[in-house]
C-alpha cells in the first residue's frame, strides 16, 4: 500500500509560510480555483491549439472535469501519485488540469525517459498510476507500461493515449477520460467544491540530478501558482498573448515559467508542438500569431540558423523568445533580436524553485551577458565562498537560494536533503556564480557532477553506476565535453582492467538493456591507464576536463554523434 503523500513532505517554517501568505504570494487556493476563474472571464477565448484541435477556455475546463471524474470512478483519489509522460498534445493540458482539481499528484515524467527512470519514478513515488504516449514513433511506450505495471504492485492503473489505435488488454485509453459529462455544470460544481488546499501537491518535478537518479521535487499549489504568475508578469503575459510549447511540455519552464500554467492563468492560447523544429515552429508563428515561446541554447542556435538562411519566414508576431536551461553564449543572446526581431529573455531556472530572468526592459549589457535576476522580491540569493560566507560583487562563489517557490526539501530524500540545503534552509543550487551590483547572475559553472547536454541534464554518478556494470572497466569517470551546438556532451573515461577492451558501444549496451533515455547515452570513451586523483583521494573531474579539450583540440578525440 502507497504511504501517505505527506510521509516525505518538507514544508517552509510555519512563520516563513505566514510571511508568504501575508505578502500575497500564496494565496490559500488550489491552481484549479485559479484557472477555473479565468475559464469564466473567457469562455468563449482559445484556451489550446494542438494541430487541427482547438479548445476553448469552456471546453478545456469541461474536459478535465469530465477526466477528473472519470479517474475517480477508476479508483483515483486526491493524493495519490500518477507517473505522466504524456507528449506535447491537448491532452497533456487536459490531464493535468484533471489532476490539478482532484488533487490526484502527477509526477512530471519527459518521454525520453525508459523503463529505467519510469520504473524508478513510479516507485520511488509510490504511483498508483500511470500516463504514457501510445507506440508511436521509435519506442512503445504502453509495452514499457505494462512491464512496470507488472513489475509493481501498487500501479493500479495505465492510460495511453492512443490516438484511436489499439489498446492493450488492461490498459485504459486517455482519450476516453474526456468524453463530455452528460451534466458539465454540475460536475464542476462537484470539483470547485473538492478543491484542493493552497498547501496542497500540485505536482512533482524531476531534479537536474546530480545523485544516480533523479529526485523528486514537491511543488505545492501556492507556490507553484505563484511561480507561475510571477514569470506571466516578467514575460508581459496577458490575453492577448500566445505561447508556443516547443520543448517537452512536462519540463518546469514550458509548464509555469511562464509555460502552459502561466499562460492560462491569464487568457491566453498555449499553442502545442511536438519538436522545436524551426521550420515547424515558424509555420506556428505564422499561423497562431505566436507572440511567446521559450526554447534552450541548442534550439535557439537551429532557429537564428534557418531564419538567417530563410529570412522569407513572417515572424511579425513573435515578441519574446525565453531561453534557458543551460548557459545561452553571449554572441548567441546578441544574434536573437536582430535576427528574430523579438526580445530575448534570458532564463535561468531550477525545478528546485528560483527563477532569474532578464526584464524586457533591460538594457542589452544586462540581456546579453547576465542570466537576469530573481522574478520575486523575496527571492533570496546568495553566492558564497567554500565556507559558505558570501563573496563580494563580482567574484563568483556557489549560488545558495530560499524564497516562496524554493521548497525546503526534495521528497523522501533525507540524506540528500542534509546535503543540498543548509541548516536553515538553503538549496545549494550547485551553480557557480557572480552577482553584479544590481544582483544580476551570471552563470560562471558549477560545482555539481552533472552534465548539461542542451539544457538535458544528465547526473555522473548515474553513468559512473552503469560504467561498473560493463565488462573490463575497472575504473569510470563521466565527464562534460564542450560541444559548439548542444554546449556539452558526455564523455565517459574508463580504465580497463588488466588486458581488457572496453569500447563506447559495449557501455551504451549496457545502458541500452537497462532501458536507459537515449539522451543520457555517452558519446566519447577515453581509455586511460589510470584516472587522476586530487589530494584527498576523489578522481579529479578538473584535471580529466582539461584533458578532454586538449584531446578535442589535437583531434585525439573522436565523438560520436548520435543525434
Ligand atoms: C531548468 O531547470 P532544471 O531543473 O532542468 O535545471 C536546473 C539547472 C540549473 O541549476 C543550472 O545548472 C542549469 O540548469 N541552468 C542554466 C540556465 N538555466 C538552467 N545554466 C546556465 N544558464 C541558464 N540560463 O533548466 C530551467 C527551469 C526553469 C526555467 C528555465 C530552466
Amino acid at each position: 500500500m502507497p504511504r501517505p503523500i505527506t510521509d516525505g513532505l518538507v514544508p517552509w517554517p510555519a512563520e516563513v509560510a505566514a510571511r508568504y501568505r501575508a505578502a500575497g504570494h500564496w494565496l490559500g487556493r488550489s491552481l484549479g480555483d485559479l484557472l477555473w476563474e479565468q475559464v469564466d472571464r473567457t469562455p468563449d477565448a482559445v484556451a489550446v491549439v494542438d494541430g487541427p484541435v482547438r479548445l476553448t477556455y469552456r471546453e478545456l475546463a469541461q474536459r478535465a472535469d469530465a477526466a477528473a471524474d472519470r479517474l475517480t470512478t477508476l479508483g483515483l483519489t486526491h493524493g495519490d501519485r500518477v507517473v505522466v509522460q504524456l507528449g506535447n498534445t491537448w491532452q497533456f493540458v487536459a490531464f493535468y488540469l484533471a489532476c490539478l482539481r482532484t488533487g490526484v499528484a502527477p509526477v512530471m515524467a519527459l518521454p525520453a525517459h525508459r523503463h529505467h527512470e519510469m520504473s524508478y519514478l513510479a516507485a520511488h513515488a509510490e504511483a498508483v498510476a500511470l500516463a504514457v504516449p501510445g507506440g508511436t514513433g521509435d519506442f512503445d511506450h504502453a509495452e514499457m507500461a505494462e512491464r512496470i505495471a507488472a513489475e509493481q504492485p501498487d500501479l493500479r492503473l495505465v492510460l495511453v493515449q492512443t490516438d484511436g489505435g489499439p489498446l492493450r488488454t488492461g490498459q485504459q485509453a486517455i482519450d476516453d477520460l474526456f468524453v463530455p459529462v452528460v451534466d458539465p455544470d454540475a460536475t464542476r460544481r462537484r470539483w470547485n467544491a473538492a478543491s484542493p488546499a493552497g498547501d496542497d501537491v500540485a505536482c512533482f518535478l524531476l531534479s537536474g540530478g546530480t545523485t544516480g537518479l533523479p529526485k523528486l521535487i514537491t511543488r505545492t499549489h501556492d507556490d507553484y501558482a505563484y511561480n507561475a504568475r510571477q514569470c506571466a508578469v516578467m514575460a508581459g503575459l496577458d490575453a492577448g498573448s500566445v505561447y508556443l510549447v516547443a520543448l517537452p511540455a512536462g519540463h518546469n519552464f514550458p509548464l509555469a515559467c511562464p509555460g502552459i500554467l502561466g499562460t492560462l492563468l491569464v487568457g491566453g492560447t498555449v499553442v502545442l508542438l511536438p519538436s522545436p523544429s524551426p521550420v515547424r515552429a515558424f509555420a506556428a508563428v505564422r499561423e497562431h500569431g505566436v507572440t511567446h515561446t521559450a526554447v534552450v541554447p541548442a534550439v535557439a542556435g537551429r532557429w537564428l540558423d534557418h531564419h538567417t538562411a530563410n529570412p522569407s519566414d513572417d515572424l511579425r508576431t513573435l515578441r519574446v523568445v525565453q531561453v534557458g536551461g543551460s548557459r545561452l553564449p553571449d554572441e548567441l543572446a546578441a544574434r536573437i533580436t536582430p535576427v528574430l526581431g523579438a526580445t530575448l529573455q534570458q532564463v535561468f531556472g531550477m525545478a528546485e524553485g528560483l527563477i532569474n530572468v532578464t526584464r524586457l526592459d533591460d538594457p542589452d549589457a544586462i540581456v546579453h551577458h547576465t542570466q537576469g535576476r530573481p522574478v520575486s522580491p523575496d527571492d533570496e540569493v546568495m553566492v558564497v565562498d567554500e565556507a559558505d560566507n558570501p563573496v563580494p560583487v563580482g567574484v563568483s562563489g556557489a549560488l545558495l537560494t530560499r524564497g516562496p517557490y524554493t521548497p525546503r526539501g526534495y521528497y523522501r530524500a533525507a540524506e540528500q536533503n542534509a546535503k543540498a540545503f543548509t541548516a536553515d534552509g538553503w538549496y545549494r543550487s550547485g551553480d557557480i556564480c557572480s552577482m553584479d551590483a544590481a544582483g544580476n547572475l551570471v552563470v560562471e559553472g558549477r560545482d555539481k557532477d552533472m552534465i548539461n547536454r542542451g539544457g538535458e541534464k544528465i547526473s555522473a554518478e548515474e553513468i559512473e553506476n552503469f560504467g561498473y556494470q560493463v565488462a573490463g572497466v575497472a575504473q569510470v569517470a563521466a565527464v562534460a565535453m564542450p560541444d559548439p551546438l548542444l554546449g556539452e556532451r558526455l564523455c565517459v573515461y574508463v580504465v580497463p582492467r588488466d588486458g581488457a577492451q572496453v569500447t563506447l558501444d559495449d557501455f551504451t549496451a549496457v545502458m541500452d538493456a537497462a532501458g536507459v533515455a537515449r539522451f543520457k547515452l555517452p558519446e566519447a570513451l577515453v581509455v586511460v591507464d589510470r584516472l587522476p586523483v586530487t589530494k584527498v583521494g576523489k578522481i579529479d573531474k578538473k584535471t580529466i576536463r582539461a584533458d578532454v579539450l586538449a584531446r578535442l583540440t589535437d583531434g585525439r578525440l573522436a565523438e560520436r554523434m548520435r543525434r
